[in-house]
């Protein structure tokens, strides 16, 4: 049982609950056509990790919109508030969502830093067993979120250790093989592993929120926390590691992403591909924009 279940609501907590759940299955649509589309600007060993964001999308969509429906459907007005309405809301459906999504996140990033051959698979199994025990672990706990008795500070801990864990290899993965990086590609690196430090810590944030805010407002600061970090975990670490891959596929001499790597800092000026391509004169401005 979830602590949404226990309040009843006015029309700006319940409708913005609905908008920001709406907010979030509707990025991930997009992220969807992002992810598909963008997919040919990186060099095919690297298309894998734009086929595994769409994958991510794909579950997320579907998982938020059933939160949607579950929640419109959970209340109803009764003239002043909405209250409860016979099936519950349930939180629940994220951590299994979660069972998909973490471990094909943490494998985009080993194809996109190009761990290969016995490393991938050992990092594989760690991130897939580390991962899917982070998630049942605290998925235990949270049903025991409205009393707080033991076993949600138990399991929410025990969970904690398998986080740390997480962010441990996510570091070693990252930090281990920055130097394989090109040079322009390792501040966007960093900027990742700070991105999944940030963004995952608001999931156990959103985990402690009836500890922390026993309200109503507390349920909607916790659909937005989760919100917020469905989008930057999932679309832009997605975003983020797709622009990695399309610098490193450059370097590598994949003309698609040479094209778009040039085109950027002139704006988007791709008249001149021919000279821009050659690599040689690209360099000195585009012609013709500036006078
Ligand atoms: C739980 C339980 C309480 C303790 C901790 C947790 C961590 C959850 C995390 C979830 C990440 C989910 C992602 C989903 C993306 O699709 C399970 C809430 C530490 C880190 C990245």
């Amino acid at each position: 049982m979830n602590f949404e279940n226990t309040f009843s609501y006015n029309v700006d907590q319940f409708t913005l609950i609905s908008h920001v759940l709406s907010l979030g299955f509707a990025v991930m649509a997009a992220g969807l056509v992002y992810f598909l589309v963008n997919r040919r600007t990186v060099a095919p060993r690297y298309q894998s990790a734009s086929l595994l964001s769409a994958v991510v999308m794909v579950s997320a969509f579907f998982e938020l919109l059933l939160l949607y429906q579950r929640w419109v459907g959970a209340f109803q007005w009764n003239g002043s508030a909405f209250v409860q309405a016979g099936t519950l809301f349930s939180n629940g459906y994220r951590y299994v969502n979660w069972s998909i999504d973490v471990p094909v996140l943490l494998i985009q990033l080993l194809v996109v830093m190009g761990v290969t051959g016995r490393r991938f698979h050992l990092s594989w199994v760690a991130f897939v067993v580390g991962g899917l025990a982070m998630i049942y672990t605290g998925y235990v706990g949270q049903f025991h979120e409205v009393d707080r008795n033991a076993p949600f500070w138990v399991w929410g801990l025990i969970s904690t250790v398998f986080f740390l864990l997480l962010l441990a290899l996510v570091a070693r993965v990252i930090f281990g093989n920055l130097h394989r990086l090109p040079e322009s590609a390792r501040g966007m690196a960093r900027g990742v592993f700070w991105l999944v430090v940030v963004s995952w810590l608001l999931y156990p944030g959103a985990y402690l929120m009836p500890a922390m805010w026993d309200s109503a407002d507390g349920v909607v600061a916790r659909q937005i926390t989760y919100t917020v970090a469905d989008v930057t975990s999932k679309v832009v670490y997605g975003v983020l590691l797709g622009l990695i891959a399309r610098r490193v596929s450059a370097v590598e001499g994949y003309a698609p992403a040479m094209d778009d790597e040039l085109a950027l800092p002139r704006g988007g000026v791709t008249d001149d591909r021919g000279v821009a391509r050659g690599g040689r004169g690209g360099r000195g401005g585009a012609p013709g924009r500036d006078g």
